[in-house]
């Protein structure tokens, strides 16, 4: 049995789109974060992070989380990977070489693409957002390079795909960095355009900002 710990509103939506595109059977546990509520420790309070019952599923505090069976996940990433070869299918890693491929994209998602998207979306502060572009544009070349004349990270829409798009739409808003890319910004509007991703966001959207 599997279950899935986190909001949508979260690193949670990467799993959740994946669950989304597999049709994988699941339990979603919508654990939201400690820090949004005014008092998480009311009696009244939805299951956040800093719940009893889900520190004890993840110690950290931080969703998403994963349970299945004995097995216990708590980076999105890698239950990104996890879900899609147990789901297996076109979104899984073909062989030891593809999952090979799609463990350098999630690590490259998670050090060169989220580390700076994040601050764009989030920062107040204009100097901090374009010193934050500049850094991301290093990893924005790799990725345009790479997708130039391609429709996919690889022969199809795999996890791999998935995982950097998720990574990267934090700083989708940023104009010149998507004009500067355009096979890039191409792809991410491909992947935004599958129906299970369009399904994620419109649970993301019903939930309270
Ligand atoms: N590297 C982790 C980061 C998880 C993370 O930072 N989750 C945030 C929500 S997106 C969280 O739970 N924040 C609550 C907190 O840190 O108290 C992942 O990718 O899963």
């Amino acid at each position: 049995m599997i279950t899935l710990y986190g909001c949508y509103r979260s690193r949670a939506s990467r799993p959740l789109w994946l669950l989304a595109e597999t049709g994988m059977e699941h339990t979603h546990v919508p654990v939201i974060q400690a820090y949004r509520l005014p008092d998480p420790g009311a009696p009244d309070a939805p299951v956040n992070t800093a719940s009893p019952g889900f520190l004890a599923v993840n110690p950290i505090g931080q969703i998403p989380a994963l349970v299945d069976g004995d097995l216990v996940l708590t980076e999105s990433l890698a239950i990104c990977l996890h879900l899609a070869r147990r789901a297996g299918g076109p979104l899984a890693p073909k062989d030891e070489a593809e999952l090979s491929a799609c463990e350098n994209w999630a690590l490259f998602a998670a050090t060169a693409i989220e580390p700076h998207s994040l601050p764009i979306l989030q920062s107040q502060d204009p100097q901090v957002v374009e010193a934050e572009a500049a850094k991301l544009a290093r990893g924005l070349a790799r990725l345009e390079a790479h997708l130039t004349g391609r429709d996919w990270l690889s022969d199809r829409f795999t996890v791999a795909d998935l995982m950097v798009a998720e990574c990267l739409r934090y700083a989708q808003g940023h104009k010149p960095l998507m004009e500067a890319h355009p096979a890039t910004a191409s792809w991410l509007a491909r992947c935004q355009a599958r129906p299970a991703f369009q399904a994620m966001w419109q649970a993301r959207s019903a939930e309270p900002a």
